[in-house]
């Protein structure tokens, strides 16, 4: 079935009850009812019909988060296309990139963006780009409004690709994960169910939606249950403590939790009403998990989930189903397969560390185009490897302790070492360089580069480095601080010992 058609199944009756209220933005509160969603979703899929776009078309899209920014993403799944998200803060290389590889169709950018945007989408083969902006604005709305707010959704199988999302391997080189109708509507169907979504909970939807944890999570887990979103464009700790007494459930990364404990207003009082506050992207710090509790009264729900697999574990949301622990990631979720294996494929037991393996409904349909990085990725009797590192605890509690793939997780980004050296190296000056990830209060890790100097010139200077990469790479990817060294520390093998630069720099944001 279409995604869509399943999502739109579940509105409520009452069509002109609120679906979304904004709760920042322009003319703010605007209430917008499912009626709305229906008929506006239906008018851009009509739209994109009208383009008369070949099966499988990719839209790729990067704007600003707004209710039509989710509109575009109905629209998408309802005219049967595949939806392309893309951080709105990737910089004018990395666009290009995503626009090569994926060869999208269509592409949506933000209006201000439209000049370099089209730049590289046209020559890329793309036929058609509409701007969208944050102020209910854009050439889409306005293409959108001369279309019928009936549509009757494409039929989709559930094998049939709904999403691609970009993420980055080893190599530094992003992979588009290929995300199915199937994939998506069993995941939002087994979180529904598992963290008891109930009639009357409101969700305040904080997090940015160009990701699997703003945009499937936590878009998919309202909309299936009918459920109200209070809708901020960008998180802002004191406004979205403004409006939890109004609100049952709340989803973040840990950095949303770390800011919203340093808001004084942060009690018991607040939370009143909090059925569920559920983390994940990143690890959860047990004392930021041990705070909450002692704050507001309340169990953070930690859980585990990738790009490539939507949500794979969660701790318990009933108290029949088990305690929430601290520090893990909970059970598999039902219907999901967790393992842990070592080096050679063998499976472990309880309290050894070894490699995440995953199996699933929700398990992605490979990497666009990559055959071979897709066949890389999974053994022979096709479990996903994560390249994350854990183990089950006596309890059968999944507990991440690490990564075998070099990644940083930055406030809930994920920041590739591997990239941001490549980007470093063609530097002037910059004979090579290593980027690791360091502890950080606000955002978990930050992302650290220690580069050599190029013989014979110049030393590179390091806040020159970082307003160059700033023009580059998106800004979260950029290191908060740069070293410049004589040479990197290496082992017999000549590999450089990032254990060795992450243990010099541990401290260098402690407090
Ligand atoms: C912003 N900055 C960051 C950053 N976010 N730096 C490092 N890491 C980050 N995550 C930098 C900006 O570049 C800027 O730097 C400065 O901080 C202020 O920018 P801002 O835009 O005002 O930041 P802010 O709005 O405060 O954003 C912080 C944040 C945001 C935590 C709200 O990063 C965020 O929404 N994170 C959530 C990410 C997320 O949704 N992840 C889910 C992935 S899905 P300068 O130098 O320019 O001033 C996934 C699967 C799963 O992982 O399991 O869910
Ligand atoms: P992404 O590629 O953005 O989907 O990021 C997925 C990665 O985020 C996973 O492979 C994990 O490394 C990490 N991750 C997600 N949730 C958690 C969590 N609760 N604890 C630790 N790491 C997590």
């Amino acid at each position: 079935m279409n995604l869509f058609t399943a999502l739109r199944q579940a509105f409520p009756a009452a069509l002109d009850s609120t679906a979304i209220e904004t709760a920042d933005g322009p003319g703010a509160p605007l209430h917008y009812s499912w009626r709305d969603l229906d008929r506006a979703s239906a008018m851009m899929a009509n739209l994109l019909d009208s383009l008369a776009l070949p099966a499988g078309s990719r839209v790729a899209v990067q704007v600003d988060k707004s209710v039509e920014a989710l509109v575009l993403y109905l629209a998408v799944l309802r005219a049967g296309h595949v939806y392309l998200p893309l951080n709105n803060g990737y910089q004018s290389a990395e666009i290009a990139y995503f626009i090569g590889n994926a060869e999208p169709a269509v592409v949506v950018c933000a209006p201000q963006n439209f000049g370099w945007v089209s730049q590289i989408a046209f020559p890329a083969g793309t036929k058609h780009v509409f701007t969208l902006g944050d102020q209910r604005n854009g050439t889409l709305l306005e293409r959108a409004a001369f279309h019928s707010d009936r549509h009757t959704p494409a039929e989709r199988r559930p094998d049939e690709l709904a999403a691609i999302l970009y993420t980055s391997g080893t190599t530094g080189r992003s992979k588009g994960a290929m995300l199915t109708h199937g994939n998506l509507l069993s995941n939002a169907r087994t979180l529904k169910a598992y963290w008891d979504w109930q009639p009357g909970d409101v969700l305040v939807h904080a997090l940015p939606i160009f990701h699997v944890h703003g945009l499937f999570v936590a878009s998919h887990g309202a909309l299936l249950n009918g459920s109200k979103m209070i809708w901020f464009s960008k998180f802002d700790p004191a406004a979205v403590l403004a409006r939890l007494p109004e609100a049952t459930v709340f989803m973040g990364v840990p950095t949303l939790y770390v800011r919203l404990l340093g808001e004084r207003g942060l009690n018991t009082a607040a939370c009143k009403n909090m059925r569920l506050f559920v983390s994940g992207s990143a690890p959860l710090l047990i004392e930021t998990f041990q705070d909450w509790q002692q704050r507001t009264g309340h169990t953070i729900l930690e859980r585990y989930g990738m790009s490539e697999t939507v949500m794979l574990t969660s701790n318990p949301c009933r108290a029949a189903d088990g305690q929430r622990r601290g520090g893990t990631v909970g059970f598999a979720l039902p219907g999901v397969g967790v393992r842990v294996v070592d080096d050679q494929g063998l499976t472990l037991a309880a309290g050894e560390v070894g490699h995440l393996q995953v199996k699933g409904p929700n398990v992605f349909k490979g990497y666009w185009r990559m055959p071979e990085k897709t066949a890389d990725e999974f053994t022979s009797d096709l479990w996903f490897k994560t390249g994350d590192v854990g183990k089950f605890d006596a309890d059968g509690y999944i507990h991440i302790v690490g990564r075998s793939k070099d990644l940083i997780i930055s406030g809930g980004y994920n920041v590739y070492p591997a990239e941001i050296e490549s980007v470093l190296n063609e530097m002037p000056g910059v004979a090579e360089s290593a980027v690791v990830g360091v502890p950080h209060p606000d955002f978990g890790e930050a992302v650290v580069a220690v580069v050599v100097a190029r013989p014979g010139v110049p030393a590179p200077d390091p806040s020159a480095l970082i307003a160059t990469l700033k023009g580059r790479i998106a800004a979260f990817k950029v290191p908060k601080r740069v070293f410049v060294v004589a040479e990197l520390p290496r082992n017999a093998m000549g590999k450089v010992q990032k254990n060795l630069l992450r243990d010099e720099h541990k401290g260098l944001f402690a407090g």
